[in-house]
């Protein structure tokens, strides 16, 4: 077994979106993914949002769980359309859900770990542009004011935006999440603006935090990838693969840490107007000094520049239909599989990819702050509860035990990573696929909402029970 510094944080994640539900309760209204489940075929299922798991009734059953758990740390978002419902004033029965929230976990020994942005932008303000307006960035930073206010005295973790990847290029050009645009101008616009919502919330939040003396530390998670070049020798292959980097990694990772755009990604989008939304001193703001990164990590990215052959088995990611590419500037790229195993999700699992990516990062980026790894779990199908009340999950199980062993041996070769939280605590919505895919590690019956750890939960509880003796008796031992 790995060793792992003494005060690692062992954690579990969720978003407010995916478990909540109350969607129409507490005086909150619809945020974007509300509105965009109610459109025929957007998710799977016809499912949506507006009952989750019940997480609203029944949050101190979950703290409950979390103790049972022994997770030092409980990653949640909380809901702008909550807070904020018509994007303009603050819901203060929305703020009094996660101050008792705050207070339950405070209660129960564990780190409120706080995220601002999982994706359910206020419908009132999709209606005004969204991500497109330059002015939901100002917005955002109100937003994180309104939660500081209610809860900077308990909350000292605070993590800006959620993969804003996603909410930009999934949800603006691949057409795949909410709002289900397929306009890459208006995707880079998203990057752009969530980018300056990220620097503005950080200064705002700073700014609150100094005036009242407290100490916060302030973040952002980021989905990372490997882009692997799927022949290493072919130079179609290996444009390809600097082409997803630049796209997926390099243009969020760099404005942040190095207060510019990659050069060669400005102009692989020289098409879609990126250059022109930014204005004189929003790199600035944009490179706020943050305190960690977080990182979500569930697959490498296998990348070609040739298409894929007619006969090829489902790559790993859906096809994308005719003008629905995820890529801009980029659209050509294609993602064959390399016959590893894969998940429910059709992800590839390769445990070694994590270990590359923190060790990669740090030797990439001298100014990179401390990582956590924010998110990574996994899927399958064929999740039953028995009639002794256990779920045996052999095969979430080995995925989450293998990707920390992966962590441990990362921070053994030099990477400074703080800590782990899976994905997710409970099954929840999945977005696009609905309640169909499975990533908690306590289950949830769909129909009575009740609640029971997976094989997986009580091998994680164990490794975190296993991992901190160690560290003590370590400690002793000197
Ligand atoms: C995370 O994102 C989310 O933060 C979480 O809410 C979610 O439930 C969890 O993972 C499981 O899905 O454009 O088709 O090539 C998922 C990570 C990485 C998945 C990028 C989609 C791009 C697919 N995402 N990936 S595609």
């Amino acid at each position: 077994m790995n060793t792992f510094p003494k005060d690692f944080i062992w954690g579990s994640a969720t978003a407010a979106a995916q478990i909540e539900g109350a969607a129409h309760e507490g005086g909150k209204e619809d945020s974007i993914w509300d509105a965009y489940a109610r459109l025929p075929q957007a998710v799977a299922g016809g499912d949506s949002p507006e009952r989750g798991v019940d997480h609203y009734h029944r949050m101190p059953e979950d703290v409950a769980l979390m103790k049972r758990l022994g997770l030092d740390s409980y990653r949640f978002s909380t809901s702008w359309a909550r807070v904020v419902p018509g994007g303009r004033s603050v819901n203060q029965e929305g703020l009094d859900f996660y101050s008792r929230l705050v207070d339950e976990l405070l209660g129960a020994g564990v780190l409120p770990w706080l995220t601002l942005y999982h994706w359910d932008l206020p419908q009132a303000l999709q209606e005004r542009g969204g991500w497109t307006n330059r002015d939901t960035a100002y917005r955002f930073a109100d937003y994180a004011e309104a939660v500081y206010g209610a809860l900077g005295d308990r909350v000292s973790h605070w993590t800006t935006f959620n993969e804003p990847l996603c909410s930009s290029l999934i949800g603006y050009v691949g057409g795949e999440h909410a709002p289900g645009l397929t306009d890459p101008a208006a995707g880079l616009a998203a990057v752009h603006h969530q980018h300056l919502a990220h620097g503005l919330a950080v200064q705002r939040l700073r700014g609150l935090a100094d005036a009242a003396g407290r100490d916060i530390q302030a973040g952002i998670t980021l989905n990372l990838t490997n882009a692997v070049p799927n022949d290493p020798t072919d130079p179609v292959d290996l444009e390809a693969a600097r082409r997803i980097d630049a796209l997926w990694n390099r243009m969020f990772l760099e404005p942040m840490l190095l207060g510019a755009y990659p050069a060669d990604l400005l102009e692989d989008v020289r098409d879609y107007g990126l250059a022109a939304r930014i204005q004189d001193g929003d790199l600035e703001v944009i490179a706020q000094p943050i305190d960690f990164l977080g990182v979500n990590h569930y697959h490498d990215d296998n990348v070609s520049g040739h298409p894929l052959p007619a006969d090829a088995v489902p790559g790993l990611r859906p096809t994308p239909k005719p003008g629905r590419s995820p890529f801009p500037g980029s659209e050509f790229v294609t993602m064959p599989t390399r016959g590893l195993p894969r998940t429910a999700m059709d992800w590839e699992v390769h445990p070694q990819g994590l270990h590359t990516l923190l060790v990669r990062l740090g030797a990439e980026y001298p100014n990179l702050p401390p990582l956590y790894v924010t998110e990574n779990g996994a899927a399958y199908d064929g999740d039953v509860v028995t009639a002794e009340g256990a779920v045996h999950d052999p095969e979430r199980t080995a995925y989450i035990l293998a990707h920390i062993e992966a962590v441990g041996r990362a921070i053994e070769d030099g990477a400074d990573v703080r800590g782990y939280f899976v994905w997710s605590l409970l099954d929840n919505f999945e977005w696009a696929w609905g309640y169909e895919k499975r990533f908690g590690i306590v289950h949830v019956d769909y129909d009575t909402m009740v609640r029971t750890p997976k094989d997986s939960a009580l091998a994680f509880a164990k490794h975190i029970e296993d991992t901190k003796l160690a560290a003590s008796a370590a400690a002793i031992v000197g």
